[in-house]
């Protein structure tokens, strides 16, 4: 089920290799602009949003009463938790991120509807949103058309993007990104469509009545645990590829790029803190060279295809990669694991 495979491309010459890579990249709007200039003048005023200011506080404060609620839960209710964080953070890695925004694999309609409703357990946005946001973060990168553009600060792009108005070049280039594939994707328009009622379902209601309808825990500790905490959880450490891996962490396959490759984001956030690789090579499905190696985002996928749910993995050659590695990395190819 992998597209491009080593041997087809080294034993393909020169020429090919070039071939493969065009393939890999044309026609594609996740991958960085070098043409895109900020505009001059002084930048427009941050408008915070106090509604999202408030209700980010209360969610931290409510998920920190959940720690303290921890030890009083049931062995089973923990296990429970334990497995939403798993499967809200697929709905994020393997769906929005892997297959939805870039594009790198293909996915059966029985897998997409399972990694949707993941995502809205996940309550990061429908699925169109994550994904148009994404695209303007590889394209512009770093600049003022990337929504939660890392030169601006750790706080700005961990949660601070999430409480102010957007710039508006993320808007006005986000408005020419090409959207089509995500638009023709029914399973994305009817999870849009339905966004609040699956949010509130899958996010809140499913995480808290499971433990209380099979093992009797009461609802309150339900809520708390499995779904606030949870959830919580989940956000920040999506939101430490933006902020930790935009900023600690070696570069090996390009030093001219800020995002890193960093061990505790890529363990935290189930295989995708090999952030320098994947700015390098976006439309790689394992977002790494070490392909299963502390992703478990990529074993899901490996096995979604042994299924025969997925397919048409795409893959950076070695050759590729070590190419490009010594062409513009750190240098750290030793460790490239970061
Ligand atoms: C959340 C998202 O947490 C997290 C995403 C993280 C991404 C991480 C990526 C890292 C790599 C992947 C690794 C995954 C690891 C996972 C590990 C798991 C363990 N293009 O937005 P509005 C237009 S969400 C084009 O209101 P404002 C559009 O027309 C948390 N157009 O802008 C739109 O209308 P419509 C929960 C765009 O007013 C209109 O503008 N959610 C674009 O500036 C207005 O849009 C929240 O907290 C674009 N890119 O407000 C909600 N953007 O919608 C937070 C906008 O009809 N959001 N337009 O299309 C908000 O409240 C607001 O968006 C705002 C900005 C206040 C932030
Ligand atoms: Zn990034
Ligand atoms: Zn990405």
């Amino acid at each position: 089920t992998v597209a491009m495979t080593d041997t087809e491309v080294e034993g393909s010459g020169r020429h090919r290799r070039g071939d493969v890579l065009a393939e890999l990249t044309t026609g594609r709007d996740d991958v960085f602009d070098e043409t895109y200039k900020e505009k001059d003048g002084p930048k427009p005023p941050m408008i915070v949003v106090w509604k999202n200011v408030v209700l980010m506080t209360f969610l931290h404060i409510g998920a920190v009463y959940g720690i303290f609620l921890v030890p009083s839960v049931h062995t089973l209710t923990l296990a429970w938790s334990v497995f939403c964080f798993l499967v809200s953070a697929l709905g994020v890695t393997a769906g929005a991120h892997r297959l939805w925004s870039h594009r790198s694999y293909k996915a059966s309609l029985p897998l997409r509807i399972f990694l949707a409703t993941a995502n809205s357990m996940a309550f990061q946005n429908d699925v169109f949103e994550w994904a148009r946001d994404h695209r303007v973060h590889h394209k512009f990168s770093e600049t003022d058309a990337d929504p939660h553009n890392a030169v601006r600060g750790f706080f700005f792009a961990h949660i601070g993007w999430l409480l102010v108005r957007k710039h508006p070049d993320v808007i006005e280039k986000g408005k020419k990104l090409d959207l089509s594939d995500l638009k023709a994707d029914k399973v994305i328009m009817f999870q849009r469509k339905y966004y609040k009622m699956s949010v509130l379902l899958m996010c809140f209601t499913v995480p808290m009545l499971v433990p209380w309808y099979v093992w009797g825990e009461s609802l309150w500790l339900g809520y708390f645990v499995p779904g606030l905490l949870r959830y919580t959880l989940v956000l920040n450490a999506t939101w430490l590829v933006n902020s930790a891996a935009h900023m600690w962490g070696n570069r090996p396959y390009d030093v001219n790029i800020n995002p890193r490759e960093n061990k505790f984001v890529t363990f935290s956030a189930i295989g995708e803190g090999f952030h320098n690789y994947h700015h390098t090579f976006p439309y790689d499905y394992a977002t790494s060279e070490f392909g299963c190696k502390l992703n478990l985002t990529t074993c899901f996928i490996d096995f979604m295809c042994f299924l025969g749910l997925a397919k048409d993995c795409k893959r950076v050659s070695r050759d590729l990669v070590l190419a490009r590695a010594q062409r513009t990395g750190d240098g750290s190819t030793r460790n490239r694991s970061g």
